[in-house]
Formats: C-alpha cells, sequence, structure tokens
C-alpha cells in the first residue's frame, strides 16, 4: 500500500476527515484487497467459457502457487487455448468494453439531436450551426432550400448508420492521411461499422472462434479505431452541434468549489445531455428563490470526472475533481445532491452518501446503484426533469448536519476550453505558426497526455510530474479527461503556468496568452487531439506515425483507457501507459504490442511507472521522428 495517497492538497483533509467519519473510501477498499491475483495480473486466467475458470502457471508466480496444493500445473485452459490466445482474448475485450461504452455514449447524443431535429425535446436545440453545416458537407447531404432542422435530421440518421452501417467503412476515417488509411485498408484493420466491430470482438473471443493472438490483437486495433474515429469523434462533434464549440474559458477546480453556503450539486459521469440541462435549470429563477427561502445563498452547480469536462469546456462550470475525488465530495458533508449518469461512477457512492445527507441520484436507464433515488432521465421532458432535480437538492439542504461540515477552501484557478477550432483560432486562423514553430524547434512536438487516477499510484503525481518534465522541454502538451484536472489541480492550465515551460514553448504561448498545457475536454474528446494530430499531418504531407507526438496514460484503469490507447497505438501514435495491462503472461502478445506493432501500424505501446523516466522515453521518441523529418 503506498504511504502517500494523493498530491491533491483539497483532497488530504477530506481522506483524514473520511477516516474520522468512519466511512470507508477507495483507497480503504483497495488496501483490504491485499495483493492483486496474481493469475489475473499476468492475463493468464480465463473465464469465458464454464469449463473453466482455467488459469495457466507461469515462472513469475510466487511459489505457492507454482507448488502445492494450491498451484497448478496446467499451461493450457480446457479447451487448449495457451498464454497467447488467453492474454489476447482478454485484452481484446476489455478493448471492445472500452469501445462499446465511448460509442454508446455517441449514440445518445446523435438519438438526442435526431429527436431535438423533430423538436421532440424540451430544452434541446442546435447551437453551433457552423458545425452543423460543416458536418452535413462532410456526409455529403443536400443541403440547398432545407432549414437547420431539416439539416440536423438527416445528419443524425447518417451518424446512427455509422453504427450498424453496411457501406464498410466509417465515415469519419476520411479525417486520417490518405497513408494511413491506405494501411489500416491493406491490415485488413479499417473499421467498417461501429456496432460491428465491437460485436465481432466479442464474437471472435467466445470459446473456439479466434485463437490466434495476432489476429485477435488486429481486430482489437480494429475495433478500438472505430472508437477514436467513429462512436467518440460523433459524440464530440455532435455535443459541440448541439451545446456549442468551446472556446477559452476561465474556470476553477479541486474540491474547494464546494460552497458552505449554497445549495451543492454535483453532476458526475460522461454524458453531456442531462447536465446540460441542470446547468439551465440552476438559473431558473423560482429555483434561485426557492433557495433563498430554504436558507442557502445560491445554487452552485459543479462537475466531477469528465461530465465536468463537457460542462467546463462549454459554460466554464467549476470542476470539484477527477476519479479519486468523487467520494470525497460527499465526505465534505455539503452535497445536497449528486447527480449521475454512466461510466466511471464508483457503486461506493450510495453508501458513502448514506452516511452524509447526500442525494445520490442516478439519471440513465443503463447505470442503476445501490443506495440511490432514480429518476430516469427522458430528452423530451428534459428541462422538466432538470428542475425536479434541482428542487429535490434545494429541499435538502436544510438536512445537512453542520457537525460533519467541512470544506476545503482555495480552489485553483484554470484555463480550458480548447477545441481544434480554438486552438486555430488561437494560433490566428490557421496551424501553420504551431506547424512553424515545430519545425524551427521551439515547440519540440505534441504529447497527449490522458486517462484516470488509479490507487494503485499516488492520485495525480504521474500526470503532473510528466506534463511538468515535457514542457519544460517545449513540449506541448494537450490533455483531456482525469489527466486535465489533474494538472488543472496543480495549476498547470494557466497562462501563468509558461514560467515552468522551456524558453522556446514559453515564446509561442505567452504571446498568445495561452497556457502551455491545453485542456482539450472529456475522454471521447480525445477525438479532438486525432483530428489536430490528422491536419498537421495531412498539411506537412506525412503520415500521423511521422509527427514529433506520443501519446501517455501515466494513471490508466478504465476498459476505456484500453481503447483509447489501443487506437493511438493503430493512428501510429508512441503510447506510454503507467502501469501494464494484464498480458505479462504472454511474452509473444507483450512483444506485439511494445515492438512489433511498430512495423504495422507505426506506433507501439511502452510501460514505464516513473513518470520522469517515461517523459525521457517520449523525447527520445520526438527527438527520432524530428530527425525523420529532417527538423
Ligand atoms: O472517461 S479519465 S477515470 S472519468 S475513463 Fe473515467 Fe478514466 Fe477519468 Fe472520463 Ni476517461
Amino acid at each position: 500500500m503506498i504511504s502517500e495517497k494523493t498530491i491533491d492538497e483539497s483532497a488530504k483533509p477530506l481522506i483524514d476527515k473520511a477516516k474520522k467519519d468512519k466511512v470507508e473510501i477507495v483507497w480503504d477498499r483497495f488496501e483490504k484487497q491485499g495483493n492483486n491475483c496474481d493469475f489475473g495480473k499476468l492475463g493468464i486466467c480465463c473465464k469465458i467459457c464454464n469449463m473453466g475458470p482455467c488459469r495457466l502457471t507461469h515462472p513469475s508466480l510466487p511459489l505457492h502457487l507454482r507448488v502445492g496444493p494450491y498451484a497448478t500445473k496446467a499451461i493450457k485452459g480446457v479447451c487448449g487455448a495457451n498464454y497467447d490466445t488467453i492474454a489476447a482474448r482478454n485484452l481484446s475485450r476489455g478493448i471492445a468494453a472500452g469501445a462499446a461504452a465511448h460509442s454508446d455514449h455517441g449514440r445518445d447524443i446523435a438519438h438526442t439531436l435526431l429527436l431535438a431535429a423533430e423538436k421532440k425535446t424540451s430544452g434541446y436545440d442546435i447551437n453551433d450551426e457552423k458545425k452543423l453545416m460543416t458536418l452535413a458537407a462532410e456526409f455529403e447531404i443536400e443541403t440547398a432550400g432545407k432549414d437547420k432542422h431539416e439539416i440536423a435530421k438527416e445528419l443524425a440518421l447518417a451518424i446512427l448508420d455509422e453504427f450498424g452501417t453496411i457501406k464498410n467503412r466509417l465515415q469519419f476515417i476520411k479525417r486520417a492521411p490518405r497513408v494511413r488509411q491506405e494501411l489500416w485498408n491493406d491490415l485488413g484493420i479499417l473499421p467498417r461499422g461501429i456496432d460491428r466491430e465491437i460485436v465481432e470482438m466479442m464474437h471472435r473471443t467466445h470459446i473456439g472462434v479466434d485463437n490466434d493472438y495476432t489476429s485477435l490483437i488486429l481486430q482489437g486495433l480494429r475495433t478500438a479505431l472505430s472508437d477514436g474515429w467513429g462512436g467518440s469523434m460523433v459524440a464530440t462533434e455532435l455535443s459541440d452541434v448541439l451545446f456549442g464549440t468551446p472556446k477559452p474559458v476561465m474556470s476553477k477546480v479541486n474540491l474547494g468549489v464546494l460552497d458552505e453556503k449554497m445549495v451543492n450539486i454535483v453532476v458526475h459521469g460522461h454524458e453531456p445531455i442531462l447536465s446540460e440541462m441542470l446547468a439551465e435549470a440552476v438559473e431558473y429563477p423560482e429555483l434561485v428563490e426557492l433557495a433563498r427561502i430554504e436558507g442557502a445563498d445560491g445554487i452552485n452547480l459543479c462537475g466531477m470526472c469528465c461530465t465536468a469536462n463537457e460542462l467546463l469546456m462549454r459554460r466554464g462550470i467549476h470542476v470539484a475533481g477527477n476519479f479519486l475525488n468523487q467520494e470525497l465530495a460527499i465526505v465534505t458533508g455539503a452535497v445536497e445532491a449528486m447527480v449521475v449518469d454512466v461510466q466511471c461512477i464508483m457503486p461506493s457512492l450510495g453508501e458513502v452518501s448514506k452516511c452524509y445527507h447526500t442525494l445520490l441520484i442516478s439519471t440513465s436507464p443503463k447505470a442503476k446503484f445501490p443506495n440511490a433515488e432514480h429518476i430516469e432521465f427522458d430528452e423530451a421532458r428534459g428541462f422538466d426533469i432538470a428542475k425536479e432535480i434541482v428542487k429535490l437538492a434545494i429541499l435538502n439542504f436544510k438536512n445537512r448536519n453542520p457537525n460533519r461540515l467541512s470544506v476545503p477552501s482555495n480552489p485553483v484557478n484554470m484555463m480550458a476550453g480548447f477545441s481544434a477550432e480554438a486552438i486555430i483560432a488561437a494560433l490566428g486562423g490557421s496551424l501553420t505558426p504551431l506547424i512553424d514553430a515545430i519545425k524551427e524547434g521551439k515547440i519540440m512536438g505534441i504529447v497527449a497526455m490522458v486517462g484516470c487516477n488509479n490507487p494503485k499510484i499516488v492520485q495525480d503525481k504521474n500526470h503532473v510530474e510528466m506534463t511538468k518534465s515535457l514542457i519544460k522541454n517545449n513540449v506541448l502538451v494537450v490533455e483531456t479527461g482525469c489527466s486535465a484536472i489533474a494538472c488543472a489541480k496543480a495549476g498547470l492550465l494557466l497562462p501563468d503556468a509558461v514560467d515552468m515551460a522551456g524558453e522556446g514553448l514559453r515564446s509561442i504561448c505567452k504571446p498568445l496568452g495561452i497556457p502551455p498545457v491545453l485542456h482539450m475536454g472529456s475522454c471521447v474528446d480525445i477525438s479532438r487531439i486525432l483530428v489536430v494530430a490528422a491536419s498537421i499531418a495531412n498539411e506537412l504531407g506525412v503520415d500521423i506515425s511521422d509527427l514529433p507526438a506520443a501519446a501517455a496514460a501515466p494513471e490508466w484503469m478504465s476498459e476505456k483507457a484500453i481503447s483509447i490507447g489501443a487506437y493511438a497505438v493503430a493512428s501510429g501514435v508512441y503510447t506510454v501507459l503507467g502501469l501494464p495491462p494484464a498480458i505479462i503472461g504472454s511474452s509473444k502478445v507483450v512483444e506485439l504490442l511494445t515492438g512489433s506493432a511498430e512495423n504495422y501500424v507505426g506506433g507501439k505501446f511502452a510501460v514505464e511507472s516513473d513518470p520522469i523516466k517515461a517523459a525521457k522515453m517520449i523525447m527520445e521518441v520526438i527527438k527520432d521522428k524530428r530527425k525523420g523529418l529532417g527538423i
């Protein structure tokens, strides 16, 4: 067990308070786990069929699992699956689950756009007409003589078709450099349909179907590509159409954004559909008045995890924290309601909220929680449901226990809102100044820092240390998800943070008034990073794999992060993970993903838990790529 749990100053006193209040939180449960399952860590256990669960012996297992009554002598599963098949199957199923989560989120946004276009919703409409028209042109939708709702309906239907399309090629793939599209096609990993790749991955990993580890991993990459260049890109683009394309915006971050004197509502999860309505509802005059009548100074809406990032990017709404902060928000005793939708929501929240007065409200028909009140969301009544939830939170204000109240002070200022469009606007209308700065060596390269928190690593430490090291070496860092929130809490998402950057990077960011670390949004918004990378590659007439660029997920934990890593690698990007995936038991799968993958797709994985060493590894790759480009 690590002795230090977090570098987040707003979280530290609340971890102590949880202990004092006798509330079990994530680090307590992590400690109770003891050592993780040794077979599981190596990826050599299989429970895909009921002849098992099977587990294989391995030289790196502890002695008591190799010799004696608890040992296994098996080097194959009952069906005959070997180390490579089992490890590749397990990893590929993780990719399919991650791709499914991102893509189902994308489908929900597309469905909301369809309902909004048909005027069957309450509260939703087309916000960014320019983006609507750009996407309509991309999907070859005739727009002449049609109003925005007709166009939006056709676009929503065309995009919903991407999930099960019989075209055999996702539309957004055309955004990638032509050489990359050809490479995917030649390798047989060009994604054909979003749902199709996920379903085929599940089919192939059923007992007795695809048993060749290379074949499994290649389909894993295709499935991941259907996420990055498919489901996630759909989620991002259509959220922009509905709610607006982000522009630079100032905000505040950490658990100190909760306000002792206000009704605090925390939105947590991923989809912006309900949270956008809540953002409207907290400003509804009758509800603001009700909050005053109930004795509060007002209503304070803030966010957790990627729902936070969605609201932050478009509205500047304050961010309470990232993945490991979710229980601690309730431990403040100041949260009247935590409203959750889907993904990365700990099942423990109901238990924790019972120890305080917090109402945990689940809203998605797909995600129900023990000890939560379920108020099902319906786009047709979006605004009314949001008002109902806000009212419940206000009426819960009086139930606070003043003796259990403790809100940290000193939230940190931050700047966010860097969509691809906002970056281009900040650069004066094109990517050329950025490309010139890269050519001149003022900016050595670009690194995408993404992914989660994980109690195996001191919260935020690796995100922050790695980012600091990279900007010092004149690398522009672009971030999403919990990584962006981690660095925001550390003050790296402020224009003043250029003082921590190398001279070259500083010389570019300072006159533009932008931070050296750009917040590009939620995890589905990694698709924005793909768009920027593809645009730079297209501008230079090269492939993405030729760019001085890399990715890192230093504290990853979710299956979505596995899918993200896989589509980054399949897009040609060197990707460093802070923790190994469960494949170590198969030397062949390890070699494929960290070695020969580069020969296939131009990108590969590396694993390094030391953030400074990981940054150094990335700098070496960036220098090599620069050499390759002759810059
Ligand atoms: O999708 S970074 S812990 S919140 S999975 Fe989850 Fe990981 Fe955070 Fe956003 Ni992404």
